[in-house]
């Protein structure tokens, strides 16, 4: 290999510190575990093993990885090399996977519950029982459902997933009959998919070319620490900032990113909107906005100037549609100096970034994250700061903001067919989460009930509206910790009747569980397939059963599945069982499957043929890798990887209702106007029953909406600001030693405790010192942390990271775990549950006020 200079001092660099610090034995033996390392020492393997492909779950980021097994046992973690996506690069978090599949505190069988009173004060008396015995209980439960011609009353959660999760998902519930499937979607993103959706009809997470970007505005995204593809950005940044790009960050607090960017913009919670309405400005006045992408002035010259109108005839628009009337609605007025005295930014800063931002376009973008947008009224925001993207004309440009090229992979198989008449009739049905109902419009795709309005389910459930559920099943989620205003979840789910919760950890949604099937983990004890995008390729793989499961444990996407139609078949009903062996049959030798790990492996060659079979590969028109058959691909790793991405392929072509890029939605007036048609109404008072207050054309433009916000000024003094805690895996790191020992590693936190972060001023004239234990109080609840100042954050608010305050994770993720005492606390106690209705997302960000008392 050759040597550069720069790999030949930082190597230099490396060892010097290494021999000063004698660090050189532990280096030694790290690196033995890396084939073609260069060293100068001489390296003997400690021990032997083999890297194995696989991949990562621990967020929404998707990296391919690889698992050195050593006698059957993984021990180390790495960045898959072959991926274009993670490019071999891995963040830390994953490493925490090894101390989740090796966790003593897992479920190491099916329990059965023996004390049917439900509560957090109850002992649920879990009792071990056998797979045959767990399932046979399961399946008697849908069997009395179906009897009682109450199939609706079935209901699936499901929180993280693979590709493979229709099968259970989608499928199951159909062929009982229940239209209750709920997935965890909008408690994760779905806010942050409207923007995009209704200005360039993307309903997805988006690509940021950061390679060749010159500059980059982070607003309210984190991205070294949370929010997608972090394995990559994590060394991207450091390129990008040898590199000269500019970096910018839009965050409350200062945040992972703030701290290596070049300029830090600390926004008043959920005031994004003043900001990005001002930089819109900015961008239009200064004369500053793309003429390739958005048009320009018939005469050439701008005729945009702070307060006046502009005659619409005398703009022409190339790719873009509706500048004219955004200005003229809403941003003539919006100077920075009006949004300095709003959103807390001063205007000169403001408008330096606007122009700086816009000059460099369109090798210029800006990544959005939830924190702008899943917001009570953040719809409007997360059009707002995309819309950005759109002005300046790097919406898939290189350098700028881009969508993906996924591959185009099978569906599950449609189950109408196995859906006899009760199952076609009770899976009409209304859902459990109230979607498509005047007050959750749940707009997906521009479908009025389109999306999930996952918070909501408790109150379906406490409300008994529409009626109540009796069997549901939960896997790979935990709603009583992870959903705002834990205890609603804590009284519904005692309502429940028989509730199985399939998952690696006992946890707080387990408590109220009457069987506890324990699940695979997602990285090495089952199959597992994803595709994800980011450094402007996508990727997809495909991962095997790498060790064997560690205890008595079972894949709830399949073969939870496959013991279930079994049960069910034996009792009488065999659709479920039918369903499986006519449709998912081996596309290789046509074998049915005769057994749930056989399930597992058909369901992923099924779905991923189209990337394996040359033939089917032509045929669904994919672009990249290409492989003889399914041996060969997974010989190769089990890693697709797409072709390059082609920019501008979007332009005049994007999937709204003018195939332009709208800052005047018609694809959300068309929407809105939908859905109220359907309940007989006006858009102004959907708007207004959804919380926001803007009236007439305001609907279908990025606008200014002040915050809405739960807990008045002078009982709550303080704007409370969330944020994913840097080694949180989603809600599953807390019984990690590591994650403990290392919680440091968000700014301004503590190890292995809780901090709630505020201004020094603020705790000065509260009396209160770092160290202190307090009370936070929210209008909904009380939680307990340890005061940290901090001067990351604006007097007025307080920052708490999100993944502490589990009471039933386990011994270490507790403080003390047979008292059910939590370690610090869980923010959702004190969050109240409320939404951005228009996608049905919860609101996390920008939401409501605390106050804080010495406990
Ligand atoms: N306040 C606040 N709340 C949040 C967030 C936040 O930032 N702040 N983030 C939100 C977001 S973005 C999301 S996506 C949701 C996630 O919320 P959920 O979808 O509810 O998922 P988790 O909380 O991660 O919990 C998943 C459960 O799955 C189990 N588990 C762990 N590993 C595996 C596995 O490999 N297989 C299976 N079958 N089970 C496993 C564990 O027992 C764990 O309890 O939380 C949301 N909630
Ligand atoms: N470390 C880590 N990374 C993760 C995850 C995880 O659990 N841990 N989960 C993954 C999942 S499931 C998802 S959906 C994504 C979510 O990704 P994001 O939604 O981007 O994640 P967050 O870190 O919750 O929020 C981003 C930032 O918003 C800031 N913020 C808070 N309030 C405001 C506000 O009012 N305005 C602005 N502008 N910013 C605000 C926070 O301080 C934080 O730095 O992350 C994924 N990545
Ligand atoms: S935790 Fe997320 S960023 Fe880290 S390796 Fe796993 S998927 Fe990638
Ligand atoms: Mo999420």
């Amino acid at each position: 290999m050759k040597i550069t200079r720069r790999r030949f001092i930082e190597g230099s660099i490396v060892a010097g510190i290494a021999t000063a610090i004698g660090l050189e034995g532990r280096r030694r033996r790290l690196d033995t575990l890396e084939e073609g390392v260069e060293t100068s020492v001489e390296v003997k393997p400690l021990v032997k093993g083999e890297w194995k492909p696989t991949g990562c779950l621990g967020c929404t980021s998707w990296c391919a990885q690889e698992a050195y097994i050593v006698d059957g046992r993984a021990i180390k973690i790495r960045g898959n090399k072959n991926s274009k996506v993670n490019r071999g690069y891995t963040c830390p978090r994953s490493h925490l996977s090894l101390q989740q599949i090796y966790d003593p505190d897992r479920i190491k069988q099916p329990m059965k519950r023996t004390n049917f009173k439900k509560g957090i004060s109850e002992d649920p008396g879990f009792v071990p029982i056998s797979w045959d015995e767990a399932m046979d209980m399961l399946a008697d439960k849908i069997m009395e459902l179906r009897k009682n011609d109450e199939t609706h009353k079935f209901m699936l959660f499901r929180g993280r997933y693979t590709n493979a999760r229709d099968l259970v998902y989608s499928s199951v519930p159909k062929i009982i009959g229940s239209p209750n499937n709920i997935s965890h979607s909008s408690i994760c993103a779905e806010a942050e998919k409207f923007g995009p959706y209704y200005t360039q009809g993307y309903w997805n997470y988006r690509d940021y070319d950061v390679e060749n970007t010159k500059y980059m505005i982070c607003w309210g995204a984190d991205p070294l620490c949370s929010n997608r593809q972090v394995s990559h950005y994590l060394n991207a940044f450091g390129e990008m900032l040898r590199d000269g790009v500019k970096i910018v960050t839009i965050d409350p607090k200062y945040s992972n990113t703030a701290a290596k960017s070049h300029v830090w913009m600390p926004v008043k919670p959920g005031e994004d909107g003043a900001l990005a309405m001002a930089m819109a400005h900015v961008i239009l006045a200064e004369g500053l906005w793309s003429r390739e992408f958005a048009g320009d002035f018939k005469d050439g010259k701008n005729h945009f100037v702070a307060g006046k109108t502009v005659d619409q005839d005398t703009f022409e628009e190339n790719h873009t549609y509706g500048v004219i009337k955004w200005w003229n609605l809403e941003l003539k007025d919006r100077t920075p100096e009006w949004a300095e005295a709003v959103c807390g930014v001063d205007a000169a800063t403001i408008r330096k970034v606007a122009v700086e931002f816009a000059k460099a376009a369109p090798y210029a973008l800006v990544f959005m994250g939830g924190g702008s947008n899943m917001q009570v009224r953040g719809g409007y925001n997360s059009m707002a700061v995309h819309a950005l993207n759109g002005l300046v004309g790097s919406i898939d440009h290189q350098g700028g903001a881009i969508t993906g090229r996924s591959p185009k992979l099978n569906s599950i198989p449609d189950p109408d067919d196995y859906m006899d008449e009760m199952a076609q009739k009770n899976s009409k049905m209304k859902k459990m989460d109230h979607r498509g109902t005047k007050e959750f419009p749940a707009l997906k795709d521009g479908k009025s009930g389109g999306g999930v309005v996952t918070n909501r389910v408790a109150d379906g459930i406490l409300m008994e509206d529409p009626y109540l559920p009796k069997v549901v099943i939960g896997y790979f989620n935990n709603f009583n910790y992870s959903c705002p205003q834990t205890d609603r979840w804590n009284k519904a789910m005692s309502k429940i009747e028989f509730f199985a919760h399939c998952v690696t950890n006992y946890s707080e949604m387990s408590h109220f569980a009457d069987l506890l099937l324990p699940s695979t983990h997602h990285m090495m004890e089952q199959m597992s397939s994803v595709a994800q995008k980011g450094n402007t390729y996508t990727h997809l793989w495909v991962s095997n059963r790498v060790i064997n499961p560690v205890y008595d444990v079972k894949n709830p996407e399949t073969e939870v599945v496959w013991l279930l139609a079994e049960k069910l078949a034996e009792k009488g009903f065999k659709n479920m069982m039918e369903y499986l062996k006519d449709n998912f049959k081996d596309p290789e030798t046509g074998k049915e499957p005769t057994n749930g790990i056989e399930l597992e492996l058909y369901t992923y060659k099924i779905l991923t043929e189209p990337v394996w079979n040359p033939a089917k590969y032509e045929e669904k028109g994919n672009n990249g890798d290409k492989f003889k058959d399914w041996n060969d691909f997974m010989e190769k790793g089990g890693l697709w990887n797409s072709d390059p991405y082609k920019y501008k392929n979007l332009w005049s072509n994007m999937p709204t209702e003018t195939q332009k890029f709208e800052f005047y939605s018609e694809t959300l007036k068309k929407a809105l106007e939908g859905h109220a048609e359907k309940h007989n109404t006006t858009v102004d008072d959907i708007l207004a029953t959804c919380k926001y207050t803007a009236e007439g054309e305001h609907a279908f433009i990025p606008h200014y909406e002040e915050p809405y916000m739960e807990g008045d000024k002078e009982q709550f003094p303080l704007a409370f600001i969330e944020g994913k805690s840097r080694l949180a895996r989603e809600g599953r790191s807390g019984n990690c030693s590591w994650f403990q020992e290392f919680k440091d590693s968000d700014p301004g936190d503590i190890k292995w405790g809780d901090a709630i972060k505020i201004n020094p001023e603020d705790a000065a004239k509260l009396g209160l010192k770092d160290g202190d234990t307090v009370k936070i109080i929210s209008p909904v609840g009380e939680g307990i942390a340890t005061l940290k100042t901090w001067v990351g954050l604006r007097p007025g608010t307080v920052a708490k990271t999100y993944g502490q305050g589990h009471w039933a994770y386990g011994h270490i993720a507790a403080e003390d775990f047979e008292n059910k005492i939590a370690r610090g606390s869980n923010n959702n106690d004190v969050m109240p549950a409320d939404y951005e209705r228009l996608s049905g997302s919860t609101a996390f960000y920008g939401s409501f006020r605390v106050r804080i008392e010495k406990a």
